[in-house]
This record gives structure tokens, sequence and C-alpha cells, in this order.
């Protein structure tokens, strides 16, 4: 663990005892993308990332305003939706933010209690709690707006035994590329804007009874050229995690200045998936085409040993194998992670992925943090933006 942490209190059980618990969650339902076509996208993630083909709604099954693919790999599951015509909402949010994360859906136990808990605590209301049948039963849904337009929906379906959501059908395709070992989400993190962080990690507290775990400030999140400052938040049995970013001042623009500037506003920044078996999954992804930032120096390797202190003789892992691939490795007091991130996925430069293998360690990587953003300002450089 780097020796410029510090202040990270890792006592996580006593913390999260301080979560409220009037927002029980059963963890995360699914993450729905706003997306300008919907079925070359549901291509992508089957073929570079191993998703499968799950549920469709769309003009065939009566859905007129938009088409939705829904995609699942083991825990996860991703919705990709599309707007059928220039009028619709989602247009409007394609416009102005590019494809990006629209919705996270958030699995409790009861949709309407949820609901009300968070609007009487201030959230701002984008559905009120609705009911849909089917022969399979009801799904009660409810959703709020967090930073940005970005919404979190809760999600009750213990009444419901259908595939995903009424209105869905199955959806079955001759086309079913491999999984690629991707589990559940870690966690997933969002970009607001400058002096906001605060404000946020104040709103995941106060409406939705999160607490702030881990903190970094610029002083911690910095390189020679940009800084960033990052809190994590969590809900009472860590679960969720939703670490939130914002910009901080420095000598160049910051990865996070200009996510907001592509984006047009806050929003998720990455995703985070679990694999239990990094290499397996990482070449998998690479030999389909998935595009990962660049690898660290040779120094940062040199530097592991010396980083992973104790938790050396555990790395069950061949350092030059990682290397190869340019995964990064941390540890703090509890285990070891393995990380890796890709480039964004669409062409404006907003929405990532982070894959990550966590071997005890409950941290972020922040031993990485230094290597990382030296990768991202490597791509900034190329597109002209730092
Ligand atoms: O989620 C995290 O905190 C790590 C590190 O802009 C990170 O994945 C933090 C900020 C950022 C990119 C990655
Ligand atoms: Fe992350």
């Amino acid at each position: 663990m780097a020796k410029e942490i510090e202040n990270v209190n890792y006592s996580l059980e006593k913390i999260f005892d301080g979560a409220q618990d009037f927002l029980p969650l059963l963890g995360t339902d699914y993450v729905e993308f706003y997306v300008g076509n919907a079925k070359q996208a549901a291509h992508f993630y089957k073929t570079a990332f191993g998703f499968q083909s799950y549920a469709y709604k769309g003009l065939e099954t009566g859905s007129k305003d938009s088409v939705s693919y829904v995609l699942k790999q083991d825990k996860i599951r991703l919705v990709l939706t599309t707007p059928l015509n220039s009028k619709s909402e989602i247009n409007k949010h394609i416009v102005k933010h590019g494809d990006g994360v629209k919705v996270v859906a958030l699995w409790v136990e009861d949709a309407r209690k949820s609901y009300e808990e968070t609007t009487k605590r201030g959230a701002k209301s984008f559905m009120e709690p609705t009911v849909e049948t089917d022969e399979f039963g009801e799904v009660v849904r409810a959703g709020i707006y967090t930073y940005g337009e970005t919404v979190h929906m809760f999600v009750e379906r213990k009444n419901y035994s259908g595939t995903f959501l009424p209105g869905f059908v199955e959806w079955k395709s001759d086309y079913n590329p491999e999984p690629t070992g991707l589990k559940y989400i870690d966690h997933m993190v969002g970009n607001v804007g400058w002096g906001e962080m605060n404000t946020w990690v104040k709103w995941y507290e106060d409406v939705m009874g999160f607490v702030n775990f881990l903190s970094f400030d610029d002083k911690q999140i910095h390189t020679e050229y940009s800084a960033l400052m990052s809190k994590v938040m969590s809900n009472g049995n860590g679960r969720i995690k939703f670490p939130i970013n914002e910009p901080a001042e420095a000598a160049k623009r910051s990865q996070i200045e200009e996510y907001l500037d592509f984006y047009e506003g806050a929003g998720v920044q990455h995703i985070a998936v679990a694999t239990d078996d990094i290499i397996t999954t990482v070449s998998q992804l690479k030999s389909r085409g998935v595009e990962f930032l660049s690898t660290p120096p040779e120094a940062y390797y040199r530097a592991v040993p010396g980083r992973l202190e104790e938790h050396s003789h555990e790395l069950r892992e061949d350092i030059e194998k990682l290397k190869s691939l340019g995964i990064m490795i941390d540890a703090d007091e509890e285990g070891y992670l393995l990380q890796i991130f890709t480039k964004p996925v669409e062409d404006r430069p907003t929405l990532f992925f982070e894959i990550i293998q966590r071997m005890g360690a409950r941290g972020f990587g922040a031993g990485n943090f230094k290597a990382l953003f030296e990768s991202i300002e490597r791509e900034q450089e190329k597109r002209g933006t730092l």
C-alpha cells in the first residue's frame, strides 16, 4: 500500500454500523444505458465482453417508442435502450451526453418504502412507484435522481418469476459468444462538478443512509499535471459502493474535467466489474478487441514487491504475466487486489470499465492511482485534451 496514502480507515464494520437501515439494499439490479443504436451496442457487449442475450422489448413486443436489449453475465445485467423517434426524452439524453449510463437500478424488498424514505429526505423524483404485471407476477419500480441526469431505480421483484421485467420477452439468439468471467459489479463511480463532491457525499448520507468509508484528497491523488479528489460512499452491508470524484486545481486539465466537458455534466465515469481470474478474463477481453489503457512503465512493476509488503508472498499470480497484460497490483491491510482499466467505450472520452480481482483487499487501488492517471494522461495527450 502506497506510503503517501494516509488517514485511510479500514475498520469497516464500525463504519458500516454507522449506515442507516431505512433503505436496505439487496444488490445492484441492473444498469441501463441510453445509446444511439442499441442493436449494435448489444453486439459489442456480447462479442467483446462476453455478455449473453437475456431479454428484449421492441416493436415486435408492442414497445413503440423505444427498444431495449438486456444482457447478462453471472450477476450482471446491462440494459441497452435506444429511442425510436426524435421526440423521445431518451433522445434528448443522447444528444446531450452521448451514449452513457442513465439508470443504476438497486434491488430492494420494498420499492414504495424506498421511494418514500428517500423523497422525504430530499430526493428528486424520477418515477413514482409503478406496478407492472404479466403472467409471471408483478414488479414494483420507483426512481429518484442522483447526480446529473442519472437515476437510481428501486426494483422490487419478490412477487415476480419472469425473466427480467414485465414488457420484456426472453431473448434467444443463435449468436452466443462465451462469457469472459465477469461476475458482479464491484462499484460504480460518479464524476461531479467542481466543488460538488461534498454535496453528493452529504446527499448519499442524508437521502440514502450511506457512509463515507474512504477519502482521497488532491494531495494523495495527483500526478505531475493533474489532480482529483474522491470519496467512496457505501451502504450498510457494503454491497453497494459509489465513489464520487471531483476535479481539483492543477497545472493541466484533469481527466474528471475532460469527462464533465464531454458528457456535458455529471454522470457515471466507470463501472468496475469483478472477476476471480483476471488473467484469463483480460486475455479474453483483449483477444476480442477490448482496448485497455497503456501498460504502466517498467519501474512500476519493479516497485510492486516493496508495495505489497507482507502480502508479497500471498501473490498467487505470476508478476511477469500481470506485467505482460498491463494489470496493476495494490495491497492494503487485508490483502491485495488486481485491476486494469479499459479506454472509454464510446467516442466521447466518458464511460470506461475497470476489471478487478479482490484477494482480500477492500480498498480501491490507491497505490496504483499515480500509474493509472499517468496512463490516462497519455491518452488525453493524444486527444489534445490535457
Ligand atoms: O474507483 C476507484 O476509485 C479506482 C481508481 O478517475 C480511480 O478505480 C479513481 C478515479 C478515477 C479513475 C480510477
Ligand atoms: Fe474503480
